[in-house]
């Protein structure tokens, strides 16, 4: 049987800059519902949301002051409730990000746990004493470059932050802790949420005595300072697979059928170690240990066949691929690989085996946008300047209309705008049948209409210069999908006849009885006859 979370796509919205609402610049939870209709004509199945959660956002809501309320920047409970049943009178699931490696300082708890040593809270975040000889513990180094410990003068002990120190790290190995954090997932689940994408599962616990991390022998310092250790010893614990355990039994016991409620793990790992995050058995792990490897892969047919080929190999038995090409922590594809491979990768993506997640914006092919010096906001890009780790130019708001504010805000947006706003919208793309949005839509619908493409299997055909080919096969229907990943003609040969239902680009195919004409960037899914 094949469960909603298989055959669906899931569509990332950063909430801050999907749609505003109220003329402050910053989108909102009535904004998103306003623009669920987007949602449906895109004709994906599920929306995700970054958190949307009470924060005082120095990590733009990935730092948690209450993980059971809305900001009120986004918000009200009770709009959040309106959007949910609004997503749910559409068809659309909704799932939330949950934050659980670390909280804001600003969380009660934290600020109980920094008041004293002998506050009951004390133990509830991870405090150390300094190294022998003075400094911090250990040498670990937060992902924003820097020291992974704080030190506290009020308590004299250091505390640890795999992010920065506005976002200390929950201590795991606490019960207390883990129930807490356990009832703040039924909390949103009974008010209907249909899952939850969780923030660095990976990093949740800590080898015990917190060892030093090796160097890491790669490193250079274009890499930021965060790659400079390996992460041996501060993430990927045998212990967490417990955790996760845990929470999938308790989104199972919400679950029902065709309404599964549904775990995806924030996981950088290489696919090997990905492949434990499924769990030792069926329901024991997340369901979608997020897979990112479109994101980091070299753009060439040699290497991505031979990664769609290992990770296929790895899978477990009971795991169900997934496919990312962005989010709002790495560059835009349209970026990456430039704005007409885009289209082809756009293909890839929804044509692969496996729970496609697109990132909102990239279904018009937005670009990474140059951001000025002093319209930084990222503390990733403040922490450590130039090296372009900054991830402010891949959250810019959501052009919709050439309107002022491109119909995302009345007001002055939080961050630039792209700068082709005014041709670059959702409403000129749905007037023009060769658009990226007009693109995604009609693969969205040919996932529809062929299973295969959704549930089938996957095989690969060719990947010799610069194409790339695969077939998705279920029951008697077969789709092949070939993807010229260069600027210029190549040919396929596809034995037995087939017949083109999409291309990448506008005008004529050239598809002939047994050879395929690709122009350069084109993409083709053809159904196999006979
Ligand atoms: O990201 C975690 C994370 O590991 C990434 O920052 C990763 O290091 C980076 O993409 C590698 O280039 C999650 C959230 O997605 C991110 O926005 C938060 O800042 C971070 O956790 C802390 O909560």
């Amino acid at each position: 049987m094949t469960h909603w979370w298989q055959a669906g796509v899931i569509y990332q919205i950063y909430p801050r800059s999907f749609q505003d609402s109220d003329g402050d610049g910053i989108g909102d939870l009535a904004g998103i519902e306003a623009r669920l209709d987007h949602c449906v004509a895109l004709g994906v199945d599920a929306v995700w949301l970054s958190p949307i959660f009470p924060s005082p956002m120095a990590d733009f809501g990935y730092d948690v002051a209450d993980y059971c309320g809305i900001d009120p920047r986004f918000g009200t409970l009770a709009d959040f409730d309106r959007l949910i049943a609004a997503a749910h009178a559409r068809g659309l699931k909704l799932l939330l990000d949950f934050v659980p490696n670390h909280s804001s300082s600003q969380h009660p708890w934290f600020l109980e746990s920094r008041a004293s040593r002998d506050n009951p809270r004390r133990d509830w975040y991870i405090w150390r004493d300094p190294a022998p000889g003075g400094g911090p513990p250990n040498n670990w180094i937060s992902d924003f470059g820097g020291s992974a410990w704080t030190w506290d003068d009020a308590t004299g002990q250091y505390y640890l932050h795999a992010f920065l120190k506005e976002q200390p790290d929950l201590n795991w190995r606490n019960p207390a802790v883990r129930a807490a954090m356990m009832d703040v997932l039924r909390f949103w689940l009974a008010r209907g949420v249909d899952g939850f994408r969780i923030d660095v599962l990976w990093h949740m616990v800590k080898a015990e005595g917190l060892p030093d991390n090796p160097p890491n022998p790669d490193y250079r310092p274009e890499m930021g300072e965060m790659h400079s250790l390996l992460q041996l010893h501060s993430t990927d614990q045998p212990e967490v697979h417990a955790i996760a355990a845990e929470m999938r039994a308790i989104a199972d016991h919400y679950s029902t059928p065709g309404a599964e409620r549904v775990l995806i793990g924030e996981i950088y790992l290489p696919v090997v170690r990905l492949m434990r995050y499924y769990g030792a058995a069926p329901g024991e792990g997340v369901h979608l240990p997020f897979n990112f490897q479109l994101i980091e892969a070299a753009w060439n047919a040699r290497a991505l066949s031979r990664l769609i080929a290992d990770y296929e190999a790895a899978l477990p038995a009971h795991g169900w691929p997934n496919w990312v090409l962005g989010n709002h922590d790495r560059a835009r594809i349209a970026s990456r690989v430039g704005p007409d491979q885009a289209r082809v990768a756009a293909m890839l993506l929804l044509t692969l085996r496996g729970t496609p997640t697109l990132y909102y914006g990239d279904e018009l092919g937005l670009e990474d946008v140059p951001i000025p010096p002093e319209r930084v906001q990222d503390p990733r890009e403040l922490r450590e300047p130039g090296l372009g780790l900054g991830r402010d130019p891949v959250r810019t708001p959501m052009p919709w209309s050439a309107a002022p504010g491109a119909g995302f805000t009345t007001g002055a947006p939080w961050l630039p705008l792209n700068p082709d706003w005014r041709t670059r919208n959702v409403a000129a793309q749905a007037e023009d049948p060769n658009s990226m949005l007009r693109l995604h839509q009609a693969l969205l619908a040919l996932r529809r209409a062929y299973p295969a493409l959704a549930t089938g299997d996957f095989i690969g055909l060719e990947a010799d210069g610069d194409i790339l080919a695969y077939e998705r096969r279920l029951g008697a229907e077969r789709l092949v999908v070939v993807l010229n990943l260069g600027g210029w003609p190549a040919r396929f040969d596809c034995e037995g006849p087939v017949r083109p239902l999409l291309s990448t680009l506008a005008g004529p195919s050239e598809v002939g009885h047994d050879a395929i004409r690709l122009r350069g960037h084109e993409g083709l899914v053809l159904l196999r006859e006979g």
